[in-house]
């Protein structure tokens, strides 16, 4: 049995203490995730993790700074996947910024929700998932998943989301991904 404890969270930077695991991807790590090639050190998101068990009796916590930035006409966005189990479900809380969480079904359905402080979005099994930040600062949210989740990244890079959030002339859009290979 786990002994019980407290973090606490910077709402604005989504920084965890005391100490945590940290994941950062830079543009270098989202090879063939975006239409036009990217390259190079820049950092796009980190993750901050609470490590427990990976088990289905307790919730992995974590939260994700995902800087503003794009690669052509797209934002900055985090890799997306599905979990490796895959009717385990999420919660996730913005604390800070404005983004799009984009969901899909391995046969192609999709939604798009807003991501604003304040909002919780729920992710329901069986949905894979992935953030888009539409704003000129960093987007912070909170995430609660089940501990026995996992991740599967490699269906994503195989197959795309449907659709894609781009820059248009009045602000985000969501367009189909002539990528997308469905099933
Ligand atoms: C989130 C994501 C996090 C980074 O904690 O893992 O935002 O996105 P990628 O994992 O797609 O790189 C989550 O959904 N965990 O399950
Ligand atoms: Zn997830």
């Amino acid at each position: 049995m786990l002994q019980p404890f407290t973090r606490v969270l910077d709402l604005g930077t989504g920084d965890i203490a005391p100490e945590n695991r940290l994941v950062r991807r830079r543009l270098s790590d989202m090879r063939g995730a975006y239409a036009e090639d990217c390259d190079g050190a820049q950092v796009v998101y980190e993750v901050f993790n609470i490590d427990v068990p990976e088990t289905n009796s307790e919730l992995q916590t974590c939260t994700t700074r995902l800087y503003n930035g794009k690669v052509g006409d797209e934002y900055f966005m985090t890799k997306g996947h599905f979990h490796e189990v895959r009717d385990r479900s999420e919660v996730y809380l913005t604390t800070s910024g404005y983004g799009r969480l984009v969901m899909a079904t391995e046969d192609g359905r999709y939604a798009i929700e807003e991501m604003r402080p304040g909002s919780m979005n729920y992710i329901p099994g069986g949905w894979s998932h992935r953030s888009v930040n539409v704003a000129d600062e960093p987007l912070v949210f909170f995430a609660a998943y089940i501990g026995d989740s996992g991740h599967d990244y490699g269906s994503i890079e195989e197959r795309g989301f449907p659709v894609l959030v781009v820059e248009g002339p009045s602000g985000p859009e969501v367009v189909p991904n002539p990528r997308y290979q469905s099933s």
